[in-house]
């Protein structure tokens, strides 16, 4: 395998930049994903980091979670960003002053001292620091790290099975697409096209600064951005009455009625919700690991497994969809998002097998058309290779079907997607995302999660 760009001289320099890579985006205390466009500690790239780092400093890898675990909220919630307060408030939009956390979520148990957003993202940390923990078993017992981390990481699960079960089928929901982490996905067009946008005057996008607009989420998606979060925000982060039948109440003759307006955003993903699988399990094998029993937790992760399966997966595409809880029914839009399930040990044979011919088909073209997995339906209507999360390849889904691959036995598929992931990331200078036919780099270069998970297929 080391010859798979070329050698292992060029496997040992590729190494070397992204070691580089994540010198440069440290703080000294965690990673930013980018220096330039994303200057504050991301929830899930944090994780992906970590993932990466445990190969050239477990200590550090552990410290990358630590610092995001310590601006938790008191309802359990890990907040999508952590604030760096030496950052210029205009170096990143939507700010400090926008989210308000430590006065907007009191009730939730914002932290008083670490400024953070109000809204998550998916839940990669268990499986981060699982993966942590077994790089250096020695360096992590003699530090106490599961045990630390264990009742953090169970509160956030907590969070997520109880308070975000929005649709009642036993899934967790996201309620804005930044917490998905693939904002401008075409699943997202009919959920948020109820939403009223902000006016483009009463925000500034400090984004544009940075990226090409044309590789960008657009105005238009922005303002709806925008008029979510502070809603939420206005709303003190409290997670009831976010859905239509959330909002219905019982009148004095018992009749029940739906109050509210339909113009909220809730979502099931299948993504998040495989990934927040993936973390049960891992976070089965830390209590394990701990002296206690992880056997309820794995139950859980099946029975999480089942309601994926039950509520979002379509037999007929051969894929998961997402489930609009405002709209009713499962987005048609077929979303990378909508793969990410093959990662779990527990789905059933034929489901596995569907994903992997899906993989290979038209729509996502592995082995045939693209070099990497595209974000979006290469045939969908919204296709575009350079926009964002509407057709790019991005490293950590790539990086995500690669391990889903390896674990269904689908060896020679895993070992090409990791070459690819490889020799990309080395020729586009770790870039933030690539265009899925030429693998040429969009958005930012020099970006965290690319080189940590780089580091991870090296090794
Ligand atoms: C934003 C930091 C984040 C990622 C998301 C990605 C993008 C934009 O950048 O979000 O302003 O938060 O979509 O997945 O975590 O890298």
């Amino acid at each position: 395998v080391p010859h798979a760009i070329g050698g292992s001289a060029s496997l040992r320099a590729l190494h070397r930049g992204a070691v580089a890579v994540l010198d440069a985006n440290w703080t000294g205390a965690s990673t930013v994903p980018s220096r330039g466009l994303y200057p504050h500690q991301w929830s899930w790239d944090s994780a992906f980091v970590a993932i990466g780092l445990r190969h050239v400093s477990p200590r550090r890898a552990q410290t990358e979670l630590e610092t995001l675990l310590k601006a938790q909220w008191g309802d359990g919630r890990i907040p999508h960003i952590v604030f760096n307060p030496s950052v210029p408030l205009d170096a990143y939009f939507p700010s400090p002053d926008f989210w308000r956390s430590s006065t907007a979520g009191r009730a939730a148990g914002a932290p008083r001292t670490v400024q953070t957003s109000g809204i998550v993202q998916p839940p990669v940390h268990a499986l981060a620091a699982w993966l942590v923990h077994r790089a250096d078993p020695g360096l992590s017992r003699a530090r106490g790290f599961l045990a630390r981390v264990y009742p953090r990481l169970a509160a956030w699960h907590r969070y997520l099975v109880h308070r975000r079960d929005l649709g009642g089928g036993g899934l967790a929901s996201v309620v804005h697409p930044w917490e998905q982490g693939m904002d401008n996905s075409p699943s997202w067009d009919a959920p948020l096209a109820r939403i009223t946008p902000a006016p483009a005057r009463s925000f500034r996008r400090a984004d544009l600064d940075h990226g090409a607009a044309e590789d960008r989420p657009t105005d238009l998606d922005y303002g709806r951005y925008v008029r979510l979060a502070a809603e939420y925000r206005d709303a003190g982060y409290a997670d009831t009455g976010r859905t239509r039948a959330g909002r219905a109440h019982t009148d004095h003759v018992g009749r029940t009625s739906h109050t509210g307006r339909a113009d909220g955003f809730a979502v099931e993903d299948p993504a998040f919700n495989a990934l927040l699988i993936a973390s049960e399990h891992a976070l089965a094998h830390i209590a394990d690991e701990l002296g206690a029993t992880g056997a309820a937790r794995h139950a859980r992760a099946e029975r999480l497994t089942a309601a994926l399966v039950e509520r979002l997966w379509d037999p007929a595409e051969g894929m998961f969809f997402c489930r609009d809880l405002n709209g009713g029914g499962l987005v048609p839009e077929r979303g990378v998002s909508g793969l990410v399930p093959l990662l779990l040990p527990g789905l059933p044979h034929e489901i596995a097998a569907a994903l992997v011919r899906t993989l290979r088909g038209p729509h996502f073209g592995l082995g045939s058309t693209t070099r990497l997995v595209p974000s979006y339906d290469l045939l969908g209507e919204a296709f575009d290779p350079h926009r964002y999360w509407r057709g790019p390849a991005w490293f950590n889904t790539s990086w995500l079907l690669e391990r889903g691959l390896a674990l269904h036995g689908e060896h020679a598929g895993a070992q090409a997607l990791r070459r690819a992931v490889l020799d990309l990331a080395g020729s586009s200078d770790f870039a933030e995302y690539v265009d899925p036919y030429t693998g040429e780099a969009c958005g930012t270069t020099g970006f965290s999660w690319t080189a940590a998970l780089t580091l991870d297929l090296v090794h």
